[in-house]
């Protein structure tokens, strides 16, 4: 009962903070792991620092809505696990993080049996603390056709057990709570990077492994392994073309193409990049199984990210990305790039590639801001419009937190070296996940709806208050 007591009382590391701290935990120990990666992120800060130094004004845009002197630390991550329990277990986790589970991806639509989510912080002063994501993939079996291989994917799944009691017993401290303290965090903060350490022995034997890896590489990623290793981490980056054309620079191969929108003046949404997995080898269980196998499943990613689009906006960008890809799609050998290229530049310049058309048209989310500068004479009860046309109020772009379910599906299946044609038949099943999940997923679009909505009654509020005089 002291004890309890005594904890309570002790001072609480902030969410935000443990955030931060596992996010660069994790790098670190991805960087150890993965030595392309530890180059790749000493590309992403040269190639940072020099975009920055060129182009003045971006930074002042940037530095309205993000932590300038963070952005080399900013990543993503991606697991894959393999049970209901799983998914449930990493969202309490990731809660203690301050991260919540934010939109619903499909990925059956590219032929992939999983569905998503991705957790990450919500609230505009955590972002902009650490923004950090972890896509989060639950595996379908249901999509497996072969019953009998389903089923035996299915028992290994259930008899597993990827936590250790170290890390539920944290979990619980920290929701009885509502917090943890500094000792708390570290341990918890280790026991959590031990969950998505890679691990060079399979759980099953290799007979087996080449049954799954034959159904479907994903399956038998998920299925034959003690946990749910980190399949790769993303920084960002703030010039992704000249990344990519560095990238074999770290040793590794760079992905053909670069997922989303094509080079733009106001960057919108996501556009991501990848190396290829690495192939490690791999032992299995089993008296004198003594099958060497190599898997990919292990790569690196850069992201660079844009404005946030209304669903207005987002509806063009879809329109649009199809348009591109029934004419042409890209391949993962790259044999199609400059069609592709071409192609996409020419179908996008149908999406006005200027911030304020793009406010006019209601296209993205923006962040209103008071200019430090005014002489004009403020007329009481202006609207924001007004505001905004008379040089008061300023808009810059809110940054896109989220993922693109076709860019998601090209970062797959470069990954998991699949050539062939996708099939595209959709089959969401949102309703099943947020069972599994024991929470709902948040709309990505009345987050930024309400980030705009925020930032636009604090300039009404400091233009239209009553007391003129103390301005
Ligand atoms: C996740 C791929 C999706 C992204 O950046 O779109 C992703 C995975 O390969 O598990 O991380
Ligand atoms: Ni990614």
């Amino acid at each position: 009962m002291s004890q309890i007591h005594a904890s309570q009382e002790s001072l609480k590391v902030t969410k935000d903070d443990i955030r931060t701290r596992f996010s660069s935990a994790m790098s670190n120990m991805y960087r150890e792991e993965v030595p392309a990666y530890g180059a790749l992120l000493d590309l992403v800060v040269t190639n940072n620092e020099q975009y920055l130094q060129a182009n003045n004004g971006f930074v002042e845009q940037l530095k309205q809505v993000e932590n300038i002197d963070t952005l080399s630390d900013q990543r993503h991550g991606a697991i894959r696990l393999g049970k209901a329990s799983e998914l449930s277990m990493m969202r309490r986790i990731f809660a203690i993080m301050g991260m919540y589970p934010v939109g619903y991806y499909d990925l059956s639509v590219a032929n992939i049996p999983v569905h998503s989510t991705a957790f990450r912080p919500i609230a505009s002063q955590s972002i902009r603390q650490n923004p950090f994501r972890v896509f989060t993939s639950l595996l379908r079996l249901e999509l497996i056709d072969d019953i009998a291989l389903r089923n035996s994917a299915q028992k290994i799944i259930q008899a597993r057990d990827i936590f250790t009691d170290k890390v539920r017993e944290l979990v619980n401290t920290a929701e009885q709570n509502s917090g943890l303290d500094e000792v708390q965090t570290t341990q918890f903060i280790d026991a959590v990077v031990d969950v998505f350490r890679w691990h060079s022995e399979a759980a099953i034997s290799s007979e087996l492994y080449a049954k799954l890896l034959a159904e479907h590489p994903l399956i038998a990623d998920v299925v034959s392994f003690k946990g749910p290793h980190i399949n790769h981490l993303t920084p960002r980056v703030l010039d992704i073309d000249a990344v990519q054309a560095q990238i074999h620079t770290t040793g590794a191969v760079a992905k053909a193409v670069i997922e989303g929108p094509p080079n733009r003046n106001c960057p919108i949404l996501l556009r991501q990049t990848a190396f290829l997995a690495i192939k490690e080898s791999i032992s299995f269980t089993g008296e004198g199984d003594q099958q060497q196998f190599t898997h990919a499943a292990r790569f690196g990613e850069v992201e660079q990210r844009g404005c946030a689009l209304t669903a207005k906006g987002r509806a063009l960008y879809d329109q649009l990305l199809s348009e591109t890809r029934a004419i042409a799609r890209p391949l993962n050998d790259g044999s199609n790039l400059e069609k592709y290229q071409a192609q996409i530049q020419q179908v996008f310049a149908q999406f006005p590639d200027d911030y304020q058309q793009m406010q006019q048209q209601q296209l993205g989310y923006f962040k209103y801001s008071v200019c430090e500068t005014h002489d004009v004479e403020l007329t009481k009860h202006s609207s924001i419009e007004q505001l905004l046309a008379s040089g008061l109020v300023r808009i810059d772009p809110i940054t896109y937190e989220d993922f693109l379910p076709v860019s998601a599906a090209g970062i797959f299946q470069s990954n998991l070296g699949e050539q062939g044609e996708q099939d595209f038949s959709q089959n969401p099943n949102r309703e099943q996940f947020e069972i599994d999940l024991e929470s709902s997923v948040a709309d990505e679009f009345l987050l930024y709806q309400e980030m705009q909505m925020i930032s636009i009654e604090n300039c009404l509020r400091h233009f239209n208050r009553d007391d003129f005089s103390s301005m």
